[in-house]
């Protein structure tokens, strides 16, 4: 055998991160896809990859030395299952096979326990960058056991994105710990992306900029403590001029966003385990609201305010700027609360800094505020609240007058910001001394015996409604 390490699946990914590995000194790579042409045609491609060219599983499995690897990177759910079954027909005990694809953490924790039967290491691993990101170095985040990250981890550390000198890969936790830290992470970009079309709609209506104007305004933001890959990459795309019409793309693009379902999923799992992302949700929420053609078409002339020039364009930019900055904070800290309790919940030793560590660099969400959470949960590892950190919560006592100002402003103008608005409301939840809830629990008590409890003693109390509504102790209504 010949090879160090296979691809399983040779679409846009799968072939990136085969050229990739094979681009590091030392790898040998073999490569199998279902459809043999696409392997001829990856080979005819680049010959100076040196790949190692298989037609059946078989092949492919003769061709590995041992203990073989192996990562598949094929569509998620049934194909990932029928790829995993073949190989497993043909790989041995010790070996290891990864699932690169965006797998359902669930799926994760299902196969890996299945193949450990059988002796076989099951990694599941997040990967993130897209295409350009598996070429050229992703953001690895691999579940699945110790000992499999012992032969995967120096293979993977070799392709990694680097940021600051350290690979952006780390074992994140056992089974599906690494798919589920991917899927949050996904949930962080939609609302990542959310808030900057927010920003970019607040201030092209608010103050009359052209797209290219924006992009310089977000290019400038770039320098700063924004400085993120999704802004870079939205100043890029606002530049950008249609050729056929002359216009700005942007205005040129059906404004229906698509999802692959990765946000959706990171809501659900989110409500399964009761932990408010609400910026995530208004996000994934934002993109199915546009994707409604039917009812934007038959509620187009309700009545509202239309949007009217700001007085100080300058510093409602900056009030953006402001709004922007703290709304991702909210992002991030209700992406790592879902960890916290997902770790808890799968029983998962996750840290923190170091999921925050391997963002930093090859991801969608790479960005160079990520520092700055590695900082925090170095200091803090228990850290309960992201934005109760310092610097969080120095950056959101500066943003917050503007950050309400600016959502004054969209309500008043009739402009959509679902996620600005609420990630400011979630923080004046949290920092709220008394909530509505205790008026809820007097209703859920009224209608079905829920019973409640008290700020000034110990139990649980009830109080009969529909008798003389004198309180009772929860024990004395059964
Ligand atoms: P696709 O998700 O489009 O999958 C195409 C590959 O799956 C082809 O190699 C195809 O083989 C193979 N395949 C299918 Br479909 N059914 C199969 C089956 N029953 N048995 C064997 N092979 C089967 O490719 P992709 O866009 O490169 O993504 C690969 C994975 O990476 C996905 O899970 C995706 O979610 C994930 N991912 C993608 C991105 C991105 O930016 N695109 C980023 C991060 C992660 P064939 O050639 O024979 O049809």
């Amino acid at each position: 055998p010949s090879a160090n390490i296979g691809v399983v699946g040779l679409a846009v990914m799968g072939s990136n991160l085969a050229r990739n590995l094979a681009s590091r000194e030392g790898n040998t790579v073999a490569v199998y896809n279902r459809t043999t042409a696409k392997t001829d045609a990856l080979l005819e491609a680049h010959p100076e990859a040196g790949f190692v060219h298989t037609a059946t599983v078989q092949e492919f499995a003769d061709s590995l030395q041992k203990p073989r690897t192996a990562i598949i990177m094929v569509k998620a759910g049934r194909p990932t299952d029928a790829v995993i079954d073949e190989l497993c027909e043909v790989f041995e005990a010790g070996d290891v096979i990864v699932d690169g694809g965006n797998s359902l953490f669930t799926d994760t924790i299902r196969r890996e326990k299945a193949v450990r039967e059988t002796g076989i290491n099951f990694v599941g691993c997040g990967i993130s960058g897209g295409e350009e990101g598996a070429l050229k170095g992703p953001s690895l985040m691999p579940g699945g056991s110790v000992e499999g990250y012992k032969t995967l981890g120096p293979i993977l550390s070799t392709i990694a994105a680097v940021a600051e000198g350290e690979p952006c890969v780390t074992h994140v936790g056992t089974d599906g710990a690494g798919h589920f830290v991917k899927m949050v992470h996904n949930g962080i970009e939609y609302a990542d992306m959310q808030l900057i079309g927010e920003a970019y709609d607040l201030i092209r209506q608010g103050t009359g900029a052209s797209p290219a104007q924006i992009a310089d305004i977000f290019g400038k933001w770039n320098d700063g403590e924004l400085n993120s890959y999704l802004i870079e990459i939205t100043a890029e795309v606002l530049r950008q001029t249609d050729a056929e019409t002359g216009k700005a793309l942007v205005d040129v693009i059906v404004d229906q966003a698509g999802a692959k379902g990765t946000g959706a999923w990171t809501v659900q799992t989110a409500l399964d385990l009761g932990i408010p992302v609400s910026g995530i949700a208004e996000a994934v929420f934002a993109r199915s609201l546009s994707s409604k053609p039917k009812q934007r078409a038959v509620t187009g002339d309700l009545p509202g305010p239309s949007a009217s020039a700001v007085d100080d364009a300058e510093a409602f930019i900056e009030d953006v700027r402001l709004a922007l900055f703290a709304s991702k904070i909210v992002a991030y800290s209700q992406g790592f609360d879902l960890i916290v309790q997902g770790a808890e919940e799968y029983d998962w030793d996750i840290k923190k800094g170091d999921i925050a560590a391997i963002w930093r660099g090859g991801c969608i969400i790479r960005a160079q505020f990520l520092n700055r959470i590695t900082d925090a949960y170095a200091d803090e590892p228990d850290l309960v609240a992201l934005l109760s950190a310092p610097y969080f919560r120095e950056a959101l006592t500066a943003a917050q007058d503007g950050w309400r100002r600016v959502v004054v402003a969209a309500a008043q103008s009739g402009i959509p910001a679902p996620a600005f608005s609420s990630s400011l409301a979630y923080y004046d939840g949290l920092r709220a001394e008394r909530l509505p809830a205790a008026l809820v629990q007097g209703q859920r008590d009224f209608f079905g015996a829920h019973t409640y409890k008290r700020t000034d003693k110990e139990g649980t109390f009830h109080t009969l409604w529909s008798g003389d509504r004198s309180e009772v102790t929860a024990e004395d209504t059964h």
